[in-house]
């Protein structure tokens, strides 16, 4: 074991004064964003250090206090696993349990970014038209309450503080597969300032950034077979490691307050003017063929994303998905061969090394569909392009979130609607289908209104129960 590590891992070296607050400190930002950030940092200095702040459960910071916030982060790659040791991080805060201290964090003049991946559904929005959902608890508890629970709420308060204090605000850098995502953000954020303080919607509307972004880096959760492996790897215990696949990619429009922000280009970070072409080529290539991948795999028996395209029948399905459903519907970004970008995270899913479970990519299917697949799903049939292996993926949600397996075997769903969800299924394929079709959050006016899709989707749902998920993929 070299010392170096050793001691970088339990004596964080670095002082840099901080600039950042990361709403969300999950493994993906944690092996994404902040090792960008790290890396611009080594290459050029800056005052970018990062706080952390858990919105939930105060597990990460329990683990990587006592090792003065650095973490291994290990590249796996099919030939062999890479670590490195981050050390960005400068303090990790438990909302929860002090929500006053992550506003003051906030607050702080030397903060110029609050950075947030707190997963689709901590934006509290509705995913099919992308406005604030006001009967969420959490922003009604928010309207009444300055210490907040939400992240709209901890973003609408903490602008509020700076606002009285004559602070200008921080730019809000939403790191979340969303489609549009600062776009969203800056719409959740202003409704629900409006509705406490209009003068403040306006203030934020006028001097605040919200620069949408793409983000894609594949990072499973961490599992307790992870540690060992690191532990293996570095000679070291490291309890809060992350393990993430080789390839990255951080696309964002540059459009900071003041211009202030890490010298992120020098470290492969592509900045932008318009990021819709890449977010739609990333959230509907990538993340479209995740979600089928995910459900048909699971219903198929398989684990992972690694196992289920190493099925020679789903690895025929999601190529057909790229070149017949969804390339089609896509205007690619400049200078990129969508083939190509197929291929790739064909070589990407199969990646052994990575246990990318399909369970995980399943969870919160109401908020991912939207933008992942109904898009998609909806052009398709405007433009009259058969749509059958996407149209059979959503029936495999549908049949994921009845919480049985195609072996009758129960389902451990996580869904922040699960148990609406659930009740929807019935004997009959056409009755569950209308149930799901009214489901207004969730689809968009064109696909609920639309006959035709609720026959194809009916017929989907069927083939899968009678033939199950291989058969019906192979037959879509
Ligand atoms: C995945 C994503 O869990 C999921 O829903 O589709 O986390 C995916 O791995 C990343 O977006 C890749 O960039």
């Amino acid at each position: 074991m070299e010392a170096g590590l050793h001691d970088r891992l339990h004596h964080t070296p670095s002082d840099a004064p901080t600039g950042i607050v990361h709403l969300g400190l999950g493994a993906f930002f944690r092996a994404h964003g902040a090792i960008y950030v790290d890396q611009a940092m080594q290459a050029g200095g800056g005052d970018w250090g990062i706080i952390g702040v858990s919105l939930k459960s105060p597990g990460t910071r329990d683990r990587l206090r006592p090792q003065g916030w650095a973490y291994t982060a290990v590249e796996l790659a099919p030939d062999g696993e890479r670590p490195q040791v981050v050390t960005i991080l400068r303090d990790v805060l438990v909302a929860p349990e002090d929500p006053q201290a992550v506003l003051d964090a906030m607050a702080d003049p030397a903060i110029r970014i609050v950075s947030l991946t707190v997963t689709e559904k901590g934006y509290c929005h509705e995913p099919s038209s992308g406005r604030l959902n006001r009967d969420h608890p959490d922003i009604r508890h928010d309207l009444d309450d300055p210490l907040p629970r939400s992240a709209p709420g901890f973003l609408v308060r903490a602008l509020e503080l700076r606002r009285a204090a004559g602070v200008a605000p921080f730019t809000v850098l939403c790191c979340d597969n969303l489609p549009e995502n600062g776009h969203v953000l800056r719409g959740v954020v202003l409704e629900l300032a409006g509705l406490i303080d209009p003068e403040l919607a306006d203030w934020i509307g006028a001097e605040g950034r919200f620069p949408s972004t793409m983000v894609d880096r594949i990072v499973p959760a961490t599992s307790p077979e992870d540690l060992d492996q690191v532990a293996r790897l570095t000679g070291l215990r490291d309890e809060a490691p992350v393990m993430h696949e080789p390839f990255r990619q951080w696309v964002v429009e540059d459009d900071f307050v003041g211009g202030d922000r890490p010298d992120l280009g020098t470290v492969g970070v592509q900045l932008v003017a318009d990021v819709t072409p890449y977010e739609h080529m990333k959230l509907r290539m990538l993340n479209g063929t995740h979600s089928s991948l995910a459900y048909l795999g699971y219903l198929g028996g398989h684990q992972t994303i690694a196992e289920t395209v190493g099925d020679p029948v789903f690895s025929a399905f999601v190529r057909k998905l790229w070149r017949n459903e969804i390339i089609p519907a896509l205007t690619p970004p400049p200078g990129e061969d969508l083939a190509a970008y197929a291929d790739a995270l064909h070589d990407r899913y199969a990646n052994p090394a990575i246990r990318h479970r399909t369970w995980q990519i399943a969870m919160d299917g109401s908020q991912k569909l939207p933008q992942r697949i109904l898009g998609t799903i909806a052009e398709g049939r405007a433009a009259g392009r058969a749509v059958p292996g996407l149209t059979l993926a959503v029936a495999a949600w549908m049949r994921y979130v009845s919480g049985v397996d195609l072996a009758g075997a129960a389902i451990e769903v996580k869904d922040p609607m699960a148990d609406r969800l659930a009740a929807l299924w019935r004997d009959d394929p056409a009755e569950t289908v209308a149930g799901f079709l009214a489901l207004e959050q969730v689809f968009p006016a064109a696909l609920r209104a639309d006959a035709g899709f609720a026959r194809d989707l009916t017929t989907a749902l069927t083939a899968l129960c009678d033939k199950g998920a291989a058969q019906a993929a192979a037959d879509a």
